[in-house]
């Protein structure tokens, strides 16, 4: 059986546990905390990160390679439907969101959520950079009813699971609502995909 590694509170992790869900594929749960020591799990994660996921044939890191393995593992229920051009700009928005949403607001992730000194050379970045990334989002996508269009897929799954924390990163040390850059129906978008039995199971997993 798969084995997925990491931890409940990680935004990536839960990427990858709700694709699994929504595909119906048994996995089995480890808890493994990012290290950069444990030689071990740099076998599985090689930057030391979470999550990652142990197949029959190896480990797999890096979150949008763990989504294509599953999404060739079974291909039904597609998260990547449509046509090569919808797939291609569902995979794009999945990136957008990590690059310039998710990676561009970790920097603030410590102080915010970790409780480490707010530094505000890195607060005048934050509040410059990541609402840009929120802005070509909200043009880049649809949000009616899914983020893409017409189709539930991966992008739903990543944007869902990395604005929130982009956003309360924000708030907290910016006094930004990230929301606010989005076209109003993405407030509607938001819920309808907390809505799902995957994000519920997830949301109390977390307790
Ligand atoms: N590029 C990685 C990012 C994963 C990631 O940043 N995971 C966080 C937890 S949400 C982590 O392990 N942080 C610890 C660290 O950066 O050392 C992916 O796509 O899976």
């Amino acid at each position: 059986m798969l084995k997925l590694h990491g931890i409940q509170m990680s935004n990536y992790y839960s990427i990858v546990k709700m694709v699994m869900l929504e595909k119906g594929i048994d996995f089995e749960e480890v808890q493994q905390m990012p290290s950069r020591k444990d030689e071990n799990w740099l076998t599985k994660s090689p930057m030391g990160k979470v999550p990652a996921l142990e197949t029959p044939d190896g480990p797999i890191a890096e979150t949008l390679a763990i989504l294509d393995y599953l999404e060739d593992l079974k291909p039904e229920p597609s998260l990547l439907r449509g046509s090569t051009y919808e797939r291609a700009r569902a995979r794009q928005i999945a990136l957008h969101c990590i690059n310039h949403v998710d990676t561009a607001s970790r920097p603030g992730l410590n102080s915010a959520v970790f409780g480490a000194p707010k530094d505000e050379a890195v607060n005048a970045t934050l509040a410059k950079v990541v609402p840009r990334g929120m802005q070509s989002l909200g043009k880049l996508a649809v949000f009616d009813p899914w983020i893409g269009g017409e189709n539930f897929t991966l992008a739903d799954i990543v944007a869902a699971n990395t604005i929130p924390l982009a956003n309360n990163v924000l708030s907290k040390l910016c006094d930004i609502d990230l929301m606010t850059e989005l076209p109003d129906q993405a407030n509607d978008w938001l819920a309808r995909v907390n809505e799902r039995d995957s994000a519920k199971q997830i949301a109390a997993d977390k307790g």
